[in-house]
């Protein structure tokens, strides 16, 4: 039977990519392809690469074995459709990822299979090398020889899903501020009057080859204005879901006292912003997860990277380690 597979769907960057499975996969596309230097097709051998075209269209023909070959084409959604229509019309059927990783590689475990599918949506070398490793059975080798995987649940989870890291405080003390800097560009608007951030404000960034989440809110305090409470409630909710909390505050406001309550339980860290509004004589050593930043002068900044990445992961995991993918 024919079966064709969108290995890389449409809509991902400017090629999509169909792999076709076939006893004569070449018969097939010779219905519609035709080599750019019009060489037959049943003359191609497993390895060539062909250019040519589908009614005018610039596709590249990748024969990886006998029985396998790559479509590439435009990435556009149109330029897919038309191509599947042609594949269909020859008989061949669209096969499903999920059913394709079945049967392409049934003698692999669940675990496998996972690590498999996570390393197609894999974001940083760092966590591809893991996922790869599980895909190779690092988890079924640690269970075969009893060690304990459990430890490593919560980073496994965190190789397809965002570390999520939530900077809370009061109105004004330099959260936005803070976001930008980190992420690099002014993503949020920043503003001298309190109240300006109320909806939550999201973005992904890399983080020592970890995806991070960072999530600017609206400054905890109390407000009659009922736009800015939906704000404070909404910032409470990320709060709750956070791995990791950073608690900024500003360093040169005298009265140390704060109403501002968190769950237990989590991971926290104190930055004190504004640090540049401090004299020497003003500056204080601060316990080991608080630190001093100004995200206005960006001092202190790249420390705090570190602080982050030393609070979500404070153990790596050596290459080859079994970890449990859900
Ligand atoms: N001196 C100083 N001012 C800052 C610093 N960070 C933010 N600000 C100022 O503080 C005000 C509030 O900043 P913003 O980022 O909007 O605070 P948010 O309400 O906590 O999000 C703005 O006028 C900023 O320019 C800093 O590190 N030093
Ligand atoms: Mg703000």
């Amino acid at each position: 039977m024919a079966e064709f597979l969108l290995t890389t769907p449409p809509g991902k960057g400017a090629i999509a990519v169909l792999t076709l499975y076939a006893e004569n996969p070449a018969e097939i596309i010779s219905a519609f392809f035709v080599p750019g230097s019009g060489r037959k097709l049943d003359l191609f051998r497993a390895g060539d690469v062909v250019y040519g075209t589908i009614f005018e269209e610039d596709v590249i023909v990748c024969f990886v074995t006998e029985k396998e070959l790559e479509i590439h084409c435009h990435g556009s959604v149109a330029a897919v459709e038309r191509l599947k229509g042609f594949l269909r019309n020859q008989g061949a059927e669209e096969c499903l990822r999920d059913v394709w990783l079945s049967r392409n590689f049934p003698a692999q475990t669940e675990n496998q299979r996972r690590a498999f599918h996570a390393l197609l949506k894999s974001e940083t070398e760092k966590t591809a090398a893991m996922l790869w490793d599980q895909v190779q059975g690092a988890f079924e080798t640690a269970c075969q020889n009893g060690e304990k995987t459990e430890k490593w649940d919560e980073l496994a989870e965190h190789l397809t899903r965002p570390w999520k890291v939530v900077m809370v405080g009061e109105p004004n003390v330099g959260k936005s501020s803070l976001f930008n800097r980190i992420l690099g560009f002014p993503r949020a608007i920043v503003f001298e009057q309190a109240g300006t951030t109320r909806d939550i404000l999201r973005e992904k960034t890399i983080l020592d080859g970890w995806t991070v989440e960072l999530v600017d809110t609206a400054g905890l305090h109390e407000t009659g204005d009922s736009i800015e409470k939906e704000g404070i409630r909404r910032a409470r909710i990320e709060i709750e879901t956070a791995d990791l909390i950073l608690w900024i505050r500003d360093a040169a406001q005298r009265d140390d006292s704060s109403e501002i309550e968190f769950p237990e339980n989590k991971k926290m860290i104190v930055v004190w912003n504004k640090a540049d509004l401090l004299n020497e004589r003003e500056r204080k050593k601060r316990p080991e997860n608080q630190i001093e930043v100004s995200a206005l002068r960006e001092t202190g900044v790249n420390e705090l990277l570190k602080m982050i990445i030393r609070a979500l992961v404070p153990e790596e995991p050596p290459r080859g380690t079994g970890m449990k993918i859900r």
